[in-house]
């Protein structure tokens, strides 16, 4: 018993089959163009049109981006230690959760915004919501700031991508600017980048209205446990259809607006706040039960701190950005 070749020329000649235009040319151009051959271009054709077409249709992820980079913490627990308290020790300041938008390498506006708020990090707890680096001109000096200041940091694509070419170039080669900041950054910092969770998980902050919150870098899925919430779309989403199903494209509803339908639903215990960056055309985001950060530092918008203190007091707090675009 012998199996028959998966693509030997007679399957070949009848996936061309349909194609029937080149039934049609005459006895010399059959001789000088093999069946074979002529069949094996209109296959290598047709693939790279519906290749062409699904990277344009397609709202879900790419296969091989499916897969976050090695060892992805899906959801971390903030330590306690570091929630606002609504009583502070007598001559002590009140702890606050200070979370930042999209930092994209901008480390001097970093500090600037740090700075305003007058931010000291034996009382204050600070949470960058993902792309920390790339783009901009200093991300070495954002990591370095971040972990010197014992930050909190998510997982946002852009970390995603640098882990994934990091630990799989070949699958993932990395863009010019990823690969040279790659080559800048020791164990420390990828070890560092390996601690941001895809979603970081607040509890009950005094000053949010929902029992729970939650730090993401780009949005959730509605009624989807955070444990099975799907990684790629946690780190991209920017639009959700009627049925939850996110995509990273901009047309369509907001993923918020969606989010937001839904809570109202829930029973007031169940209702969840998403801290979040990502999408800085739509700039600052303050809905009831989300706020979107990414006000687009990079390209000479603003860097964005949402400061959270333990008598109920929020605050946005911004300072402006040169652009490095
Ligand atoms: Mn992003």
């Amino acid at each position: 018993m012998s199996a028959k070749p998966l693509l030997g020329d007679a399957s070949i000649d009848e996936e061309a089959g349909p194609v029937g235009s080149f039934d049609n040319t005459t006895s010399m151009a059959r001789a000088s163009l093999p069946v074979s051959l002529r069949s094996i271009m209109t296959i290598i054709l047709v693939f790279a049109a519906i290749c062409a077409l699904a990277l344009h249709s397609s709202p879900s992820p790419p296969k091989k981006a499916g897969n976050p980079g090695k060892d992805v913490i899906q959801v971390q627990r903030l330590d306690t230690a570091h929630i606002p308290k609504a009583k502070t020790p007598k001559g002590k300041r009140g702890k606050r959760l200070v979370v930042v938008g999209d930092v994209h390498g901008c480390s001097s506006e970093l500090s600037r915004l740090l700075k305003r708020i007058s931010f000291d990090a034996k009382f204050d707890h600070l949470i960058l919501a993902g792309d920390m680096i790339d783009k901009g001109p200093d991300s070495h000096g954002v990591l370095a700031l971040a972990q010197s200041l014992d930050a909190t940091c998510i997982r946002g694509n852009h970390e995603d991508n640098l882990l994934r070419s990091h630990f799989s170039p070949t699958e993932y080669p990395p863009s010019n600017k990823i690969s040279i900041l790659e080559q800048n950054l020791d164990k420390k910092d990828i070890d560092y980048l390996l601690s941001c969770p895809l979603i970081l998980s607040l509890g009950n902050i005094p000053s949010l209205e929902t029992r729970s919150s939650v730090v993401v870098h780009a949005g959730l899925v509605p009624h989807v446990k955070l444990e099975k919430q799907p990684p790629w779309h946690v780190m991209h989403m920017r639009t959700m259809s009627k049925h939850f199903e996110p995509s990273e494209e901009r047309d369509g509803d907001p993923w918020w607006s969606v989010w937001h339908t839904e809570q109202k639903k829930l029973h007031k215990k169940e209702r969840m706040t998403v801290l979040y960056g990502h999408d800085s055309r739509m700039g600052l985001v303050e809905k009831r039960f989300s706020v979107g950060l990414d006000t687009g530092c990079v390209r000479g918008g603003r860097l964005t701190a949402l400061v959270l203190g333990g008598k109920g007091d929020k605050e946005i707090v911004s300072v402006r950005c040169q652009d490095y675009t």
